[in-house]
């Protein structure tokens, strides 16, 4: 999926390199700079299209999203793609079901967010496992000031994460929130300089990457599982991931490894 000249892919992914390496750790970047990163209806298919792709792949064990540029990590939908849409189209393609599937993948994600992350962007930033922003990163759900409201997780997982009064200040009036106050409110992991934000996500998803593989995947859906369990039922899941882990050669390795006072090698199984 190409921008309007056909030239420029709207969504780049690179494994890049590192010192110390970054073995298995996969950056994709949302690339519509001179629309401050817009979600529009291509640049989510392309999105949606490659995080399957990196999912199901055993090699790729973290991913990080940011978006090109330095203004933003993405403004929103595009509005003036969005505008045209009808009631009908909306239900029929359902294009920010692209985010719902985000925030289902098995793989850990982190969101590095520098400047806007407003609407859409705001929501996609909040779809992952974890959010770097950068100082001068601002977040927002403006949608009410043109006439809607959020429409891909802005109700519902900032609720969750911030608080029903906050949420709803902010979904009421649109207001923008700066990066250290999303910070106090629990939305931030880590708050870092500006030019420095892909890097130390990069740095985070390498640790994470380090990790035994179903290890990391059983840990990240015990942890999402709160948001949707109640706590009976979430401690069931988590002693259920727990005891599976007991089928795996890396708990058989990692605890060996502790006993004999040396460093784990994991198989990823
Ligand atoms: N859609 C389309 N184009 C945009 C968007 C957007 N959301 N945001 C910025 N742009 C474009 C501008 O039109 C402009 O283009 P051009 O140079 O061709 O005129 C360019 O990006 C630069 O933007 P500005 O000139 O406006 O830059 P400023 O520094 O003056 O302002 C702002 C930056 C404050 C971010 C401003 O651009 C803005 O308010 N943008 C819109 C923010 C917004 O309302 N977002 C919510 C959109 S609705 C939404 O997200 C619904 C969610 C539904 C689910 C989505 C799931 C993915």
């Amino acid at each position: 999926m190409t921008d309007d000249t056909g030239e420029r892919p709207l969504v780049s992914v690179a494994f890049p390199a590192g010192d110390p390496p970054r073995d298995g750790v996969a950056l994709v970047t949302l690339d519509r700079p001179g629309a401050l990163n817009a979600l529009s209806f291509g640049l989510l298919e392309a999105l949606d299209e490659i995080l399957a792709v990196l999912d199901d792949d055993d090699a790729c064990r973290a991913i990080v999203i940011t978006g090109a540029g330095t203004r933003a990590f993405a403004a929103g939908a595009d509005i003036r793609e969005l505008g045209g849409s009808t009631r009908a189209d909306l239900h029929a393609d359902d294009p920010f079901a692209a985010v719902d599937r985000l925030g289902r993948l098995r793989t850990p994600t982190i969101a590095a967010v520098r400047g806007y992350a407003l609407g859409g962007g705001f929501e996609l930033a909040m779809a992952c496992d974890m959010l770097v922003a950068a100082e001068d990163a601002t977040f927002g759900q403006p949608e009410i000031g043109i006439g809607v409201i959020p429409g891909a997780g802005g109700t519902q997982r900032l609720t969750r994460a911030i608080g029903r009064a906050r949420a709803m200040e902010l979904v009421l009036t649109g207001r923008r929130i700066k990066a250290p106050d999303a910070e106090r409110m629990g939305l931030v992991t880590m708050l870092v300089p500006a030019d420095e934000v892909v890097d130390r996500a990069l740095g985070l998803a390498s640790e994470i990457a380090a990790m035994p593989l179903l290890a990391v995947r059983a840990a990240k859906a015990a942890v999402n599982a709160t948001q949707e369990l109640s706590l009976d039922h979430g401690l069931r899941f988590e002693r259920d991931r727990f005891e599976e882990l007991f089928e795996t050669e890396d708990q058989r390795e990692g605890m060996l490894a502790f006993i004999e006072k040396r460093t784990p090698a994991w198989k990823g199984r």
